[in-house]
């Protein structure tokens, strides 16, 4: 490779935090700025895994919980190719949810461990910032309320929480906690110059394998 590649950006967070309207304005001020960059999302519920996984989290079917976790994560693992390519042409990559939403989620159901939950990840792109937008269930249940979805209820957001704040105690990760409860614009900054920074290092440093 002879160019600087591209930064993998991750917005992770619990929901109602945000992470949506804050990919959108950092693609577009990174764009604005020079920085060619494109959003992602997961899950991608455009290819056929992806079509399953919606299809179970609007609740028209029922899948096994280890099935529904593996499905995530192979959403995740057909996309690496195309992430590839981008990172290495350059663009950076703003990605809603990642693997981390796939061990919270998963995690906080009854007998799955962490660890359990990490494995089928094991080598994925590894992201060169993790943004974690924090929200108490205090000030989250003070927006609009839940949808109908499954995972949509305020006592399993609250273990998701937690799940997120042990996967948050790992210093191989460039792990970033932005105060959700401030206004759009105030936030908005703080994710931007995390994300600078990042693409900076990024730009002559290879791409690593997510928890190897
Ligand atoms: N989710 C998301 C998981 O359970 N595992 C995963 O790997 C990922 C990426 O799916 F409830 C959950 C998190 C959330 C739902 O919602 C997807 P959005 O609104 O499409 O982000």
């Amino acid at each position: 490779m002879t160019g600087r590649r591209g930064a993998l950006i991750i917005l992770e967070g619990v929901d109602r935090a945000g992470k949506t309207t804050q990919s959108t304005k950092l693609v577009q001020a990174l764009q604005d700025r020079g920085h060619p960059a494109e959003m992602m999302k997961f899950p991608d519920r455009t290819t056929k895994i992806g079509q399953m996984i919606s299809s179970y989290l609007v609740k028209a079917t029922n899948l096994e919980d280890h099935t529904v976790h593996l499905l995530f994560s192979a959403n995740r693992w057909e996309l690496v190719p195309l992430m590839k390519e981008k990172l290495e042409k350059g663009i950076s990559l703003v990605v809603d949810r990642y693997a981390f939403s796939g061990v919270a989620f998963t995690s906080a159901k009854p007998g799955f461990t962490l660890e359990w939950c990490k494995s089928p990840d094991v080598g994925l792109p590894k992201p060169d910032l993790v943004l974690f937008l924090q929200l108490s269930p205090a000030e989250a249940a003070q927006r609009e309320t839940f949808g109908n979805e499954r995972y949509e209820r305020a006592d399993f957001q609250k273990t998701v929480l937690q799940r997120f704040n042990q996967l948050m105690t790992d210093p191989t990760l460039n792990w970033q906690v932005i105060d959700a409860a401030r206004t759009i614009e105030e936030l908005h900054k703080d994710i931007l110059r995390h994300s600078e920074v990042a693409i900076e290092q990024a730009a002559t440093q290879p791409l690593k394998e997510l928890w190897k």
